[in-house]
């Protein structure tokens, strides 16, 4: 399977986040991408190819045309300001405020981001447009006919909303690429979404539509981040009612449980009947994430792969988060190898 790389997540390199009461450094690092690239060698997985340039369109039409400026040009506005620290937000529209566009820099960027876990570095915004080249890359790959792809985007996506940055993602790379199938000739797009937090970016871009269906097994959003969004409630709205479910688990759950909501996901994408499939490629699941609670060996990774294989659909992979770094490429590659390999 041809994985789709770009040494630009490089650009990308915060320098701390606020975790547990402490600055600490962030989790969200280069060497994750570069672990997952050199496993995906190791493995002879198959080829790497740099993304191709498709320009700023297929990411407008998921993202906000004001988001888009904003964060484009966020960094230079800091610089001229004579910092040269991560950008971070620290005040959000929340209840009793109202929902305006602020004129400076940090009321902007506290309106665009939803938490304080997306720093904006010097080189965020190359990185991130380069990483959603990665995803329509492999997406082209699909198109063309190819079974499987991996897009090895890094910085992640999935938390993004159209106009919100938020949880280490800044351009939802699987929505991007699900709404590249659609503009593609393409009816019915699924998303898996297994990464260990809710794809809460990815289920609001497409809440109210029927032509992507959204579907996420992740800890429970009472105790884990995002905690505002991802419980089992959310079906969708409008149009899009029927077409959103969520898998939410306790703290703890190891296989066992993991794949028997992998069960229930994989009954409503074959009764969806998607012409394609997305997957958004988290392994924080893993039992030694150092943010996460699962439970979840390297081994299950295979059993994963081999599951999303039995679906029978072209299936583009999407990477997310995973942050036990040694392991991350190991585990990634499994699920890839799982699904190669499987009948
Ligand atoms: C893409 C992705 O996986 N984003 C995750 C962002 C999570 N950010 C908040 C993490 C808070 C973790 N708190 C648990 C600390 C354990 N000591
Ligand atoms: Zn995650």
């Amino acid at each position: 399977m041809l994985t789709v790389y770009s040494d630009d997540h490089h650009l990308h390199h915060g320098r701390c986040e606020l975790i547990d009461g402490q600055l600490m450094p962030c989790f969200e690092m280069p060497s994750r991408a570069d672990h997952v690239l050199a496993r995906v060698q190791q493995q002879s997985l198959g080829p790497v190819r740099k993304p191709e340039d498709f320009g700023l369109e297929p990411i407008r039409r998921v993202h906000d045309e004001a988001y888009l400026d904003f964060f484009k040009g966020a960094w230079d506005r800091w610089a001229e300001q004579g910092r040269d620290g991560d950008l971070l937000p620290f005040t959000w529209p929340a209840r009793t405020l109202r929902q305006v566009i602020p004129k400076s820099l940090h009321g902007e960027l506290g309106y665009y981001s939803f938490d304080g876990g997306a720093p904006i570095t010097a080189g965020t915004w190359q990185a991130a447009y380069s990483a959603a080249q990665v995803a329509l890359t492999a997406q082209a790959e699909i198109q063309r006919g190819a079974r499987g792809a991996f897009a090895l985007c890094r910085p992640p996506g999935h938390h993004a909303a159209s106009d919100l940055m938020g949880g280490y993602c800044y351009l939802n790379n699987a929505a991007i690429a699900a709404q590249a199938f659609l503009d593609q000739g393409h009816e019915k797009v699924a998303i898996l979404d297994v990464d260990y937090h809710h794809g809460n970016g990815t289920q609001s871009i497409f809440y109210g539509r029927s032509d992507v269906l959204f579907t996420s097994i992740h800890g429970h959003p009472e105790a884990e981040f995002p905690f505002f969004l991802g419980y089992a409630d959310e079906l969708g709205e409008g149009a899009g009612e029927g077409f959103n479910f969520n898998y939410p688990l306790a703290a703890g759950s190891a296989w066992e449980q993991w794949s028997a909501a992998l069960e229930q996901a994989c009954g409503e994408i074959e009764r969806y009947a998607p012409d394609v499939l997305v997957i958004s490629l988290g392994v924080d699941t893993f039992k030694d994430d150092p943010i996460s609670r699962f439970k979840l060996d390297s081994p299950d990774y295979l059993r994963m792969g081999e599951r999303i294989a039995r679906l029978g659909k072209p299936t583009l992979f999407v990477m997310e988060g995973g942050y036990a770094v040694e392991e991350i490429g190991i585990n990634a590659v499994n699920v890839l190898e799982g699904f190669q390999y499987a009948q």
